[in-house]
């Protein structure tokens, strides 16, 4: 009999499943990749890359797209969207309204979707890259304040905070799971962070191309890539952010409980994989572990 999905929660998978996951989502990467480099041959981005990982938001998107800005800090921002498959217009909509767009032909998850922008970036020139949300719960106008510490060499990775700035949301109990897993994930890695679920962030491109083979996780993402830099020495810093309602539609990522289950699974998960590999591979070039006090470049 054929193993249904309720069976297949019961059952975790091997290294040969996890390999053939892994090489498939390789292919689906390396084909949405091709697409783009043919689309626009020869690239080059401006030294401020801005990735949204975009799905099935083709009502929100297009706001989102005309709130970008053209510079922060005198920096060029390149805008790309990464289309993570779903069924509506929003691939029309982003390539429409004239920015980078790189099409994955069937769904992979926000995580997927944003490892994929972060190669793009790196492999186009970007110095500074920036993540924000299709929906239209970050104001694009905040991306100069959230990049500062990057740029003038104070931090390598900025994440917004909703609890140092504005929450315009009324889910308390989403409030309280943000509070909850911030001191988990403080305990755990010895941060001080208020907001570690916040995908609205900033990086340097040296740690993302350091942390990028570590990173799994197809949705939760946040905290997956908050330890696996937190481990690997690269400083952390937070910036306040107004953080706005969806603009329309409701979270694709499931029920509060379901998201708070899985959200514990990746802090869980990540913990116990950056431990393992963190025995085998040497301190990230350039993060605190060498010891450097200086920054690794001001860029300015
Ligand atoms: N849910 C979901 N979002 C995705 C996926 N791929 C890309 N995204 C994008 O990821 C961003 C965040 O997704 P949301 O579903 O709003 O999740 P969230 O903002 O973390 O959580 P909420 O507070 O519930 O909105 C949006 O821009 C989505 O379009 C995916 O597979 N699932
Ligand atoms: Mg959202």
């Amino acid at each position: 009999m054929a193993p249904t999905q309720r069976h297949r929660w019961l059952t975790l998978p091997d290294s040969h499943d996890r390999t053939r996951r892994a090489e498939l989502i390789r292919y689906v990467h390396d084909q949405a990749r091709g697409d783009f480099e043919a689309r626009y041959p020869g690239v080059q981005f401006g030294p401020v890359v801005a990735v949204i990982a975009a799905y099935d938001e083709e009502q929100n998107i297009g706001a989102v797209l005309k709130a970008m800005p053209a510079f922060v800090d005198g920096l060029e921002v390149t805008t790309l969207v990464v289309v993570d498959g779903g069924t509506d217009a929003t691939a029309q909509v982003a390539l429409d309204s004239g920015v980078f767009t790189c099409v994955l032909p069937v769904n992979l998850g926000h995580g997927q979707a944003l490892k994929l922008g972060y190669e793009l970036a790196s492999a186009h020139g970007a110095r500074y890259v920036v993540t924000l949300d299709a929906d239209g719960q970050n104001d694009p106008a905040e991306m100069g304040d959230l990049i500062q510490p990057v740029i003038d060499g104070e931090a390598d990775f900025v994440i917004a905070s909703r609890r140092l700035g504005v929450d315009r949301t009324t889910d308390r109990f989403r409030r309280a799971g943000v509070s909850l897993y911030a001191s988990i994930l403080n305990a755990i890695m010895s941060q001080e962070l208020t907001d570690s679920s916040n995908g609205y962030r900033a990086f340097r491109v040296e740690l993302l191309d350091d942390i990028l083979p570590l990173l799994v996780e197809d949705q939760y993402q946040t905290a997956e890539v908050v330890i696996t830099a937190s481990s690997r020495g690269w400083r952390i810093t937070e910036r306040p952010t107004v953080w706005h309602p969806r603009a329309s539609g409701t979270s694709k990522k499931g029920g509060n409980l379901f998201f708070g289950l899985q959200y514990g699974r990746v802090i869980g998960a990540t913990w116990y994989r950056t431990t393992r590999a963190n025995r085998v591979r040497p301190p990230a070039p350039g993060s605190g572990d060498t010891g450097r006090s200086e920054p690794l470049s001001t860029d300015r």
